[in-house]
């Protein structure tokens, strides 16, 4: 039913029916929201878990800070209208994807990419949607790594598949999202063309200030992933092996 529809029907269906409609869709759109936050603790427990085991093996943490969301009901409204699509409940659980949403901010690019393989190699996630924006970024500047994973949530009596957005990106990307996303929900911003040249320009430069920080942090640890085995096992502090006896 599109909103005009669903308006019509509101208004020309007798009260009782009327409230019984709001409440059942009151009633679908409560259960699917937490329904998400359900999925959204499942997919940062296994995010969190990745992080405590990399910090404990190689003494250096990929993920600076994880935050999640709920996307706010302007929001799906907006979204369902813009993709011409009934303003329900069933049409937000079928055809929106970023419901759930979590943000994943890295130190460094190169950690973008393992925590999205080591994320996606689990056996009970399903990736379902890749946007890499980094190597291909938006014509504004937009930099960041999409992820849509699907993720199989228990509840009492059956077991639901439920998609979430996970958006990885550095800090200077976040830093640079942050700021840009408030320019377009901040209306009558004077000169907006020209804060959105000088945001294009900022982006460049966070790009290469990211790429040379890792090029950076590669030179201090020597490495191409997580620290050369030497330096693991220094880390670890663990005694290496002593050399061989003379004979
Ligand atoms: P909010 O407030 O986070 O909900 P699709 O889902 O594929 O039909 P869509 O929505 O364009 O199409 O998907 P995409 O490109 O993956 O973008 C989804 C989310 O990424 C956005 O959600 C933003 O959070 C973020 N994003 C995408 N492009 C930009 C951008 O140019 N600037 C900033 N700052 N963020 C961006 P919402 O719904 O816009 O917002």
């Amino acid at each position: 039913m599109s909103g005009e529809l669903q308006k019509n029907f509101i208004e020309e269906t007798s009260f009782p029916d009327a409230q019984e409609y709001f409440i059942n869709q009151a009633y679908q759109f409560q259960e699917a929201l937490m329904m998400y936050n359900c999925a959204i603790r499942e997919v940062r427990t296994k995010l969190e878990v990745l992080n405590d085991e990399l910090s404990i093996r190689y003494k250096r943490n990929p993920i600076e800070f994880i935050t999640s969301r709920i996307k706010k009901p302007f929001s799906i409204v907006e979204k369902l209208n813009r993709k011409g699509l009934p303003l329900t409940v069933e049409a937000m659980t079928a055809a929106l994807n970023d419901v759930a949403g979590i943000r994943v901010i890295c130190s460094f690019i190169d950690d973008i990419y393992s925590v999205a393989d080591m994320l996606t190699r689990q056996d009970d996630i399903t990736l379902i949607q890749k946007k890499d924006y980094i190597k291909a970024p938006k014509e504004n500047g937009y930099r960041s790594l999409h992820l849509i994973v699907e993720i199989p949530v228990f509840f009492s009596d059956r077991k639901q598949s439920m998609r979430v957005e996970v958006q990885i990106r550095t800090i200077a990307m976040d830093f640079w999202a942050s700021l840009e996303h408030q320019l377009k929900y901040k209306q009558d911003v004077p000169d907006s063309a020209q804060i959105q040249q000088e945001l294009r320009e900022c982006a460049d430069i966070i790009s290469q200030t990211d790429a040379r920080m890792l090029d950076i942090k590669n030179k201090i640890f020597q490495e191409d992933g997580f620290g050369s085995p030497v330096e693991k096992l220094k880390k670890l502090n663990l005694p290496l092996a002593p050399p061989p006896a003379r004979p």
